[in-house]
């Protein structure tokens, strides 16, 4: 039994003692505890979610291939739930409320336990406005190359944080005075994921009398909804940023998690090149690049090295068509950080299609006809702050099925849309040629621009689709991929 393994065996232990026994699994199972924590931000203190592992650390990491075999334990006064993004697990162990399981009372426990699948960069959080008070961790799992190379991992999760309350920014975002508009956890929502009194009769470009909210592409208020109070790489903001030692000359793998409920961002990795390697958790042929863009969702793993004669080196995240900015640095012994401004001089560029086109999988889906296609219109309506996808209703699906899904934005923001339960490949841009591009869970569909995806239906359940805007989720963007006889 090496060190690793004595540790784990002596927290499984640890967990025995301390709770009572549910199942035959309970002894071995990792205890992830959901509480809060106090973090600074602008020199103010805040109080946010936090979920941390037996290690201490925020959230948890797996080998690929084991099971992913989890305590939950809400040690928080109110009711929550936590949803595994990038995994694919059975549907009733999703962590989406009521969808089927009702979420976590104060104080309650619940197992986990299925396999944790191939491996990649994940992540976890509350599908609930609870997201935005940084209900949110890595779920790392390593496949067994990565662990065995030469190469430094650095985690890095993003972040938007504002000092308003989830409920209190939806209720500005839909014009409502009552700004107290309580929503706790939004359970009832995201339980009604099928509800009848869904807007599916979303407008189109045409007749939005949100017009003169900025029509063109490129004007700000259609790229955020929101002004934070600030952009967080790990907790920290740019004045006071994370900085990570490294090796001179030595191979970094970045893993990146875009975690914000309302922000893109793009990666800059200044002086350096990186080569993308997965997306989503997912490999894809390596692109060489200073800057990668990702919407709310995404996952980036991005391998660079560190030039042999060292230095200090920002890896920023520049926010969508606005001048501020996040990250972390890394850098060598002894070399000078300087201190960054967490507002730069230019704006984050606007995310297109440029580099999802780009996107080659390396482990694509089988070459295969469709089964089954759906067209699904993903329309807003600004001035009640209404969002819909009419078309989704229709989605009814067998297991075994290969399915298809053109996802076309009649809306003038930009959708990063999330499937659950199931990795999808990208296999249209704009009605274009096919290609055999990014396996991935979420993608992003700018303004007027469509995206075609593929799925092997092979996970019965009625799954989440959804914008993972969490505002746009909470005002309608949300739909289910069903399957027949569930
Ligand atoms: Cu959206």
């Amino acid at each position: 039994m090496n060190r690793r393994t004595l540790l784990k065996a002596a927290v499984g232990g640890a967990v025995f003692m301390s709770m009572p026994i549910i199942g035959v699994f309970a002894a071995t199972a990792r205890t992830l505890t959901l509480g809060t924590r106090v973090i600074e931000v602008n020199g103010r203190a805040a109080t946010v979610y936090s979920l941390t592992g037996p290690d201490g650390k925020p959230g948890l990491a797996f080998d690929a291939g084991t099971d992913f075999d989890v305590l939950l334990a809400n040690t928080l006064g109110e009711e929550t739930i936590v949803h595994w993004h990038g995994l694919t697990p059975p549907w009733q162990q999703d962590g989406v409320p009521e969808a089927p399981m009702p979420q976590l009372k104060a104080g309650e426990r619940r197992t986990f336990r299925f396999p944790v699948g191939s491996g990649g960069t994940h992540w976890m959080h509350a599908h609930t406005l609870q997201e935005q008070n940084l209900l949110a961790a890595p779920l790392i799992v390593r496949r067994a190359e990565e662990v065995a190379a030469d190469e430094q991992e650095i985690v890095v999760l993003l972040h938007d944080f504002s000092f308003t309350s989830a409920a209190e920014l939806l209720a500005k975002l839909k014009g409502s005075s009552a700004g107290g508009h309580a929503m706790p956890g939004m359970g009832h929502d995201m339980g009604a994921m099928n509800m009848p009194g869904m807007d599916h009769g979303g407008m189109d470009m045409g007749s939005m009398p949100g017009m003169e909210h900025g029509g063109m592409p490129g004007m700000s208020m259609d790229l955020n909804d929101i002004e934070y109070d600030a952009y967080l790489a790990n907790d920290r903001t740019l004045d006071d940023p994370e900085v990570i030692r490294v090796e001179k000359g030595g191979t970094v793998r970045l893993r990146i998690i875009n975690g914000a409920t309302g922000t893109a961002f793009s990666i800059d990795l200044g002086a350096l090149e990186g080569q993308v390697v997965a997306v989503d958790g997912q490999p894809v042929r390596p692109v060489a690049a200073r800057r990668f863009p990702m919407t709310m969702g995404q996952r980036l793993d991005i391998r660079l090295r560190v030039p042999s004669e060292g230095g200090a080196f920002p890896i920023l995240a520049l926010r969508e068509g606005a001048p501020q900015r996040t990250g972390i640095v890394i850098a060598t012994a002894g070399a000078a950080v300087s201190k960054l401004p967490p507002v730069g001089e230019a704006t984050g560029p606007v995310l297109d299609f440029a580099h999802e086109a780009g996107l080659r999988a390396i482990a694509p889906l089988a070459d295969r006809k469709a089964d089954v296609r759906y067209a699904v219109d993903l329309t807003g309506n600004m001035a009640g702050y209404s969002w819909a996808m009419p078309g989704s209703e229709a989605i009814r699906v067998k297991r075994g099925q290969r399915v298809e899904i053109e996802m076309r934005n009649a809306s003038m923001m930009a959708h990063p849309m999330h499937l659950h339960g199931h990795h999808f490949q990208v296999v249209g841009l704009d009605g274009g040629s096919r290609f055999s591009g990014a396996v991935r869970d979420t993608v992003l569909v700018p303004p007027s621009r469509t995206v075609t995806i593929a799925i092997d239906a092979d996970n019965p359940g009625r799954w989440a689709f959804h914008c993972h805007h969490l505002y746009h989720m909470a005002s309608g963007m949300m739909a289910t991929f069903a399957y027949d006889g569930v």
